[in-house]
């Protein structure tokens, strides 16, 4: 089964969005296989968003990360990965529609909240830098004969 990695961002650990988050994903029918609140170091951000470091909002991003604990996850279920990114919705607030993680509680690019995996490939490079083995637990859930 197809596996994403999501995290709250700074901004949503501290306004209290963790359990909100969490709940969107588990009601959805996804299976939680992986969590951990963590402080990201400076090298882990620059690893994380290594795809943008020419952008010029690349500092401020790479700061913003590391300024307080994220909550880091390990999502699996079919289509994980898109249907993630929908329910968080574009990446600026600005487009991102109504009913969607960002389009409720986002205001600004820089702050918005959550970050997923875009594609299979940042998929598993993004859990290969922040989980280990060990911490992603595989489980059989009852739950999964009424979802799929
Ligand atoms: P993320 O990686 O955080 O899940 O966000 P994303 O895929 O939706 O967007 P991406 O293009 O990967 O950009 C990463 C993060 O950089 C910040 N950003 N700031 N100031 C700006 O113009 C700007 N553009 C992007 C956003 O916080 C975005 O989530
Ligand atoms: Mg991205």
């Amino acid at each position: 089964m197809e596996k994403t990695f999501l995290m709250v961002k700074p901004d949503g650990v501290q306004r209290q969005l963790i359990g909100d988050i969490v709940s969107r994903f588990e009601k959805k029918g996804f299976q939680l296989v992986g969590a951990k609140l963590m402080q990201i170091s400076t090298e882990l951000a620059e690893k994380h968003y290594g795809e943008h470091k020419e952008r010029p909002f690349f500092g401020e991003l790479v700061s913003f990360i590391t300024s307080g604990p994220v909550f880091a996850m390990v999502w699996q279920g079919e289509n994980v990965i898109a249907t993630a990114r929908q329910m968080m919705g574009a990446t600026n607030p600005k487009d991102s529609a109504p009913g969607t993680i960002r389009g409720e509680y986002a205001a600004t690019v820089s702050k918005n909240i959550i970050h997923g995996s875009d594609s299979p490939e940042s998929a598993e490079r993004e859990i290969g830098l922040f989980f280990s083995q060990e911490e992603l637990i595989e489980y059989t859930r009852l739950i999964n004969e009424w979802i799929y």
